[in-house]
């Protein structure tokens, strides 16, 4: 799960930590945990209820839940909320019709009393993809700017390379750019 993580957590100390990983359906949620769990793009259909994995990175353990992202399912994301300490919200870079959907669901979560204690990290994935949005246009259009009730991190990343998910050598693969709200 990489670096970024680890930094956020690494005040948090040494047991398990619970993840949830939201977004519009079509994001590519599972496609990034399986990214997480195996370093390896794995076929996907779109996930009805949740998928959860335990990972550990560098002697850190994470319980990772993968929710369901369709219109749906997105009413009962709360429930999966308490004791998580991230929230990985997930962005199709190239869903730019859906964006102002995503700002409302993060709003949305931001507000909720289970989760007034989360760090939020944005991934914005597909970067692979032409056309896609940059982590900095995102990250404007979401407002996140505007949140000084949570820390927040902007990531870009490609979930089928792994690219910005998860740890690479630094000569195989340029580094995508990344917002830090600190
Ligand atoms: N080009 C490209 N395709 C991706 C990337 N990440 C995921 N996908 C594709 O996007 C599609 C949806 O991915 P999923 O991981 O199933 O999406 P999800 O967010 O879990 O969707 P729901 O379970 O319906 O909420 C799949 O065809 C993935 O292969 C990426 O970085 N680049
Ligand atoms: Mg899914």
């Amino acid at each position: 799960m990489g670096f970024l993580l680890t930094k956020m957590l690494a005040v948090f100390g040494d047991r398990e930590h619970k993840v949830v990983i939201v977004g519009l359906d079509n994001a590519g949620k599972t496609t990034i945990l399986y990214q997480f769990l195996t370093k390896e793009a794995v076929h996907t259909s779109p996930t009805i209820g949740s998928n959860v994995e335990q990972i550990t990175v560098r002697k850190t353990h994470f319980l990772v839940w993968d929710i369901g992202g369709q219109e749906s399912l997105r009413a009962s994301w709360y429930s999966y909320y308490c004791n998580t300490e991230i929230v990985i919200l997930v962005v199709d870079s190239t869903d730019r019709e859906r964006l102002s959907l995503t700002k409302e669901e993060l709003h949305r979560m931001l507000s909720h009393e289970d989760l007034q204690k989360a760090a939020i990290l944005v991934l914005a994935n597909k970067q692979d993809m032409k056309g896609s949005m940059t982590a900095a246009e995102i990250s404007q259009s979401l407002t996140l700017d505007t949140i000084t009730s949570h820390s927040w991190h902007v990531q870009a990343c490609c979930a089928l390379t792994g690219e910005g998910c998860v740890e690479h050598t630094p000569h195989t693969l340029s580094p995508l750019p990344e917002i830090t709200s600190t």
